[in-house]
């Protein structure tokens, strides 16, 4: 175990420097979740200005009798990411004959602490918790014979953090997950006008801005480096061209920073580049899925900012 976290911690430093090395400097968006920057996160999903969660709750609300009829009986539900949102709890509370409900995180901590809040709230819901990176390929328990369907779901529009590469490769890997009839349950933010996209990536309580620093923090933290957050602005801009929004950390003056034994330098105004988040129209995004899943049913709040689909996998 301590040679596993050894190998992954410097993992995370070579993929680190390498991202700081490059001309156009990068660091992974994957590495903001540490545990205060999974909190962040949570504080993010709560902000008047950030309506993705907002409007995917209010759009499953509107719409759960639709959904659990398209989930069906006797399903297996997997859940890829936190295992404890409202969001979950939306469902379980209105699917009475789920076969199972599994959740898949990489934090076993985490995972195991929501597992055990939700079988205490729903007793008769068999859970069964998979450790495990869902970007990578991973397995689900074998429940053979006991369930009809299985159906991913994976709000929150997740999907849009990953490059159009990557994309591809998570869904033919959800769509290899199963033999049989199986469907996806998925959050997608759409394209709309840039002052509400850019506004729900640079909120006025500076949430966001902490998060994006959290990562130089993170660094700091488990490698010694010596970032000075307060030499550094937070800035998201929406890339049209691109359909991304895409978060930056701007250098405010020439500075130089050590990690390790290696110096970065920084211009000023030279950027890090930290995270896109990937804005799709609904045409858009059936094009991108139909090579392994069909898009069965869109449901959308009245605004259409943002979407939940069921896709059947082809
Ligand atoms: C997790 N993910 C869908 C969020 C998003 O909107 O891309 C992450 C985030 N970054 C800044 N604010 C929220």
């Amino acid at each position: 175990m301590a040679n596993s976290k050894a190998v992954n911690e410097s993992a995370m430093l070579d993929e680190i420097l390498h991202g700081l090395k490059r001309p156009n400097k990068r660091l992974p968006s994957k590495y903001f979740y540490d545990e205060m920057g999974s909190r962040l996160f949570d504080q993010i999903t709560r902000l008047e200005e950030y309506y993705l969660t907002r409007k995917e709750k209010e759009i499953l609300q509107n719409n759960i009798d639709e959904i659990v009829d398209n989930i069906g009986t006797r399903a297996m539900l997997v859940e890829l990411g936190s295992g404890s949102s409202q969001k979950t709890r939306l469902l379980l509370d209105q699917l009475d004959n789920l076969s199972a409900y599994v959740p898949v995180d990489i934090s076993e901590k985490y995972l195991l602490k929501a597992v055990n809040e939700l079988r205490l709230d729903y007793p008769r819901v068999t859970i069964i918790p998979v450790f495990a990176d869902y970007t990578n390929t991973f397995r689900l328990p074998d429940l053979s014979g006991s369930y009809e369907n299985q159906v991913i779901f994976f709000p929150g529009s997740t999907i849009g953090n990953f490059s159009p590469d990557e994309t591809q490769q998570f869904l033919q890997t959800m769509a290899s997950l199963s033999d049989r009839e199986a469907g996806m349950l998925i959050g997608v933010d759409l394209k709309k006008d840039r002052e509400i996209l850019e506004a729900a990536y640079n909120d006025s309580k500076g949430i966001t801005a902490s998060f994006n620093k959290n990562l130089l923090v993170r660094v700091n933290k488990e490698f010694g480096a010596d970032f000075n957050t307060d030499q550094f602005t937070h800035k998201a801009t929406y890339n049209a061209g691109k359909g991304r929004i895409e978060m930056h950390l701007i250098s405010d003056c020439e500075q130089s920073v050590l990690i390790k034994d290696e110096e970065v330098s920084f211009e000023e105004g030279e950027y890090i580049h930290t995270e896109n988040s990937y804005k799709y129209t609904l045409e858009d995004f059936e094009s991108i899925v139909s090579k392994w899943f069909t898009v069965k049913e869109v449901w959308t709040d009245e605004d259409a900012f943002f979407s939940v689909q069921y896709l059947d996998k082809k």
